[in-house]
């Protein structure tokens, strides 16, 4: 037995890796808990859509059926979709269990990342990372994914952070843990609905191109770990931050009088977050996740012409 045993990889993929195309990884936990039916199977096959338009292949990746499937066909995505939250959120530890239980998972950031690396993905899109909540230093509730960002050679295109999270301290985190954070177009991290925070990034670089040059020379020095890409959400598409910061900390607060914890939070603000915006926090993030797959291919497609 090997891990070939546990990974069920489409013919489409397989293919492409074979001969070192561009392929994009794609997260399944905004399907199945991160958005709600039916936006989340539009959203889905939307970003798709974006990833071939802009020359990669797009490679969604989740838990089914006692594998971990790479490349989901249309009908996988649809069941997917539907099952939504009945689905488990497969982080890096569920992995093992999933597998032998059979049960169908969202795979977060953090688990997209692994699998990605273990069949030799790249570059990864997702809407936003996971990160420090709010309240953390009480709580200790920092998402997985930042330590995956410090140990697995994936690039991570997202729109930043939301401020569900403590941005400030993401950072922090992300510092600690060595991963780079690019601005791509901007000097500033974005906090996901608005184009801007009060932060800076660490390095900002400007196209594909250079982006691809990053990833290659830090594969050079042997490092273990990725780097965060963190792309402005489209001028139209945006919210502004003062404007959604009551319905975050109404969402936050709400939490708390629930007591929502450990894996319940995130998908729990976030689709509090949604109800209390009456959707427009939701339109939002589909927007940012459709801007950043263009850029993620964009950056395959430099990356493979690279190698
Ligand atoms: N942030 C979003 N949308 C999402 C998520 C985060 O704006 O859908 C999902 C991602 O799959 C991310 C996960 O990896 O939530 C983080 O969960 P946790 O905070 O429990 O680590
Ligand atoms: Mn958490």
């Amino acid at each position: 037995m090997s891990i070939h045993a546990h990974l069920a990889i489409s013919e489409e993929i397989g293919a492409a890796l074979a001969e070192h195309r561009p392929i994009v990884a794609l997260e399944s936990t905004i399907i199945t808990h991160g958005m709600p039916y039916p936006q989340n199977l539009e959203m889905a096959m939307a970003v798709e859509d974006v990833v071939r338009e802009n020359g990669a292949i797009p490679a969604t990746i989740a838990v089914l059926g006692g594998k971990l499937r790479v490349g989901l066909g249309g009908e996988v995505l649809e069941t997917l979709a539907r099952t939504g939250r009945e689905a488990a959120k497969a982080s890096r530890r569920d992995l093992a269990a999933l597998l032998v239980s059979g049960k169908t998972a969202g795979t977060t950031v953090a688990t997209t990342m692994q699998i990605a690396d273990l069949v030799g993905i790249r570059v990864f899109a997702t809407g936003g990372i996971g990160g420090v909540h709010r309240g953390a230093e009480t709580t200790f509730d920092i998402s997985a994914d930042l330590r995956e960002l410090s140990q697995t050679p994936v690039a991570v295109v997202c729109a930043g952070a939301k401020s569900i999270l403590d941005i400030p301290k993401t950072l922090e985190v992300l510092e600690t843990n060595g991963v780079p954070v690019i601005g791509y177009g901007t000097d500033v991290f974005p906090a996901f609905f608005a184009r801007t925070s009060a932060y800076g990034v660490d390095y900002r670089l400007d196209t594909p191109g250079e982006v691809a040059e990053v990833i290659a020379a830090q594969r050079e020095l042997g490092m273990p770990g990725g780097l965060l890409i963190a792309v402005p959400i489209p001028e139209k598409d945006a919210i502004d931050g003062a404007e959604i910061e009551a319905s975050i900390a109404a969402a936050v607060a709400d939490a708390e009088d629930n007591g929502v914890t450990r894996k319940d939070l995130t998908p729990y603000l976030l689709n509090r977050l949604f109800e209390l915006t009456g959707g427009r926090s939701l339109e939002a993030n589909i927007a940012l996740v459709k801007h950043n797959a263009m850029v993620a291919a964009r950056i395959a497609v430099a990356l493979s012409a690279r190698n």
